[in-house]
């Protein structure tokens, strides 16, 4: 993990090859699957999609900060909740808080390595704020709107790190992440954070338009199973939906700093009643 500092601060990102070990990475993928098979009922069902943001109005969105909350892929869906693909392959994700309640996911989200690359880009007290086991499935996978994380977790001044993991090989036709390089040096362009109007039938909200990024910026980032891509809070990422046979499962967890830097009181998740949990003492 030599020089990942100064690749870091000039790219806004860095690519750490065989950072999980190949059955650290099934058995990641193993539990991350176990989610599948016990499905919240037909009319419990919801969905998370960064084009039309459903999810913007939903409490159980806004309460999975510190569970583990279950949402399905759009085209999953019927109307009523009915399932239209098999339930292996109908989730988007699951989050946010495997990195603390799913021992298998907390043993790797404050694995030595993960203190190792955190340490190198000079965290001090680092604390995991969020985590999500995301399964990108074949054919309805839906696309990751071009963002920066900082818009969800933003800190004053802005520190904060996202350990993104392939559990399986990501590629551009299943859908890997694109990154635009150098783009972490431009500032946060928009927040998401808690609706304060009280007639409004949205929770969260952003306080800005999304901006208009050009594609002839960003680079596909295509890892082999096992990669560990660490992502500036400000670098500009997207993934495109995966129309593929493959799917592209991912584990992801967000990473702050807690010494001298302010979580904002106005972001969608707020820290449990004990703080986030610190990445060097557990
Ligand atoms: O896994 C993906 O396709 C995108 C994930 C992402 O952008 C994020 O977690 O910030």
């Amino acid at each position: 993990m030599k020089d990942i500092r100064s690749q870091f601060q000039k790219n806004g990102f860095v690519v750490l090859e065989d950072f999980f070990q190949p059955e650290e990475i099934d058995e990641l993928k193993f539990y991350g699957e176990e989610y599948t098979k016990n499905l919240p009922p037909e009319n419990e069902r919801k969905v998370f999609n960064t084009i039309e943001n459903q999810q913007n109005k939903d409490q159980y969105f806004l309460d999975s900060a510190h569970k583990i909350s279950m949402f399905f892929e759009t085209e999953a869906l019927e109307a009523n909740g009915k399932l239209k693909v098999h339930p292996r392959v109908s989730l988007n994700k699951v989050g946010h808080a495997l990195h603390w309640l799913n021992p298998t996911f907390r043993k790797y989200s404050f694995d030595e390595r993960v203190k190792e690359a955190a340490f190198q880009l000079d965290y001090e007290e680092p604390a995991i704020c969020s985590s999500m086991y995301i399964y990108k499935n074949p054919g309805i996978g839906s696309e990751v709107t071009m963002h920066q994380d900082a818009t969800y977790f933003y800190t004053d001044p802005v520190k904060l790190v996202g350990f993104w993991i392939a559990l399986e090989d990501a590629t551009q036709e299943n859908g890997c992440l694109w990154i635009a390089p150098g783009s972490h040096q431009s500032g946060v362009h928009r927040r998401y954070v808690r609706n304060k109007d009280p007639d409004s039938e949205s929770l969260l909200v952003y306080d800005r338009a999304a901006p208009c990024y050009q594609l002839s910026n960003f680079r596909p980032v295509p890892v082999s199973k096992g990669t560990c891509i660490l992502l500036h809070g400000q670098v500009v990422h997207f993934s495109y939906p995966n129309k593929s046979e493959k799917s592209r499962h991912a584990y992801t967890f967000h990473v702050i700093e807690t010494q001298n830097v302010s979580y904002s009181k106005e972001n969608w998740l707020q820290p449990p009643p004990g703080g986030f949990p610190k990445l060097y003492r557990n």
